[in-house]
C-alpha cells in the first residue's frame, strides 16, 4: 500500500523531532571521544582520499567557541530514510584547500559527497556548519539581496534538516536533500 503523504510527513516530523533534541549532546561526546571516527552513525566513516579532519590549532578561532563541534559537524537525517547523516567541514591533507562533505546513509553504508569545494588555504579560519532546522525561510533573493534568477524562489520549505553553510558574519547557504532531483540542492539565503 502507498504512503500517504500525510502518515510519511508525520513519520518524517516524529524522526527530526527526536534528531534534533538528541544529535546535540551525542555529537558533542563524539567529539569528545575522537576526532576521527563517526560517532554520529555508529560506524567509522571513510573519508574521501586527500583529505582529513581539521587539526585543533586550525580551527582555534575565537568565533567558533559558540558551539561544542566548533561549527564543524553536523548530524541529521538529511535525505529522509531514517538514517543518521552526518556533515564535515573537512580540509586537504596539505591544507591547501576545505570542503564540506556530507556522508549520506545509503543501503550499503554512507558515501561521502563533497557539497564545495574552495581550493585556497585561509578559508578554514572563517566557514561554519550548523543544523538548519525544518521550516519556512526567505531566501537572499526573497529578501531583495539580489534578484531571483528564472526558477530560484523566495521563499524555502524545508521539510527536514538542512546543513546551513556560513561565513561567519558573513553569506550563508542552504544545502538540502531534494527528493525528486535525488541530490543536494543549494539555495542562497544571506549575501
Ligand atoms: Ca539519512
Amino acid at each position: 500500500m502507498p504512503k500517504s503523504e500525510g502518515l510519511a510527513g508525520g513519520r518524517l516530523n516524529a524522526s527530526v523531532r527526536w534528531s534534533l533534541r538528541l544529535m546535540g549532546p551525542l555529537l558533542a561526546a563524539c567529539w569528545l571521544i575522537s576526532a576521527l571516527t563517526g560517532c554520529t552513525t555508529g560506524r567509522p566513516l571513510v573519508l574521501p582520499a586527500g583529505w582529513r579532519s581539521p587539526a585543533p590549532h586550525e580551527v582555534a578561532q575565537e568565533w567558533r567557541k559558540d558551539d561544542p563541534l566548533r561549527f564543524l559537524r553536523v548530524g541529521a537525517d538529511f535525505n529522509g530514510d531514517n538514517v543518521m547523516d552526518e556533515a564535515r567541514l573537512l580540509v586537504k591533507t596539505d591544507a591547501s584547500g576545505m570542503a564540506l562533505v556530507v556522508f549520506l546513509s545509503n543501503a550499503r553504508g554512507f558515501t561521502a559527497v563533497i557539497l564545495d569545494q574552495i581550493d585556497e588555504p585561509g578559508w578554514l579560519d572563517a566557514m561554519g556548519i550548523a543544523l538548519a532546522a525544518p521550516g519556512e525561510y526567505r531566501t537572499a533573493c526573497g529578501k531583495g539581496y539580489v534578484d531571483c534568477e528564472p526558477g530560484e524562489s523566495e521563499e524555502l520549505m524545508l521539510q527536514r534538516p538542512a546543513i546551513d553553510y556560513f561565513k561567519e558574519e558573513s553569506a550563508n547557504s542552504f544545502f538540502y536533500w531534494d527528493d525528486r532531483a535525488a541530490s543536494f540542492k543549494r539555495v542562497w539565503i544571506s549575501d
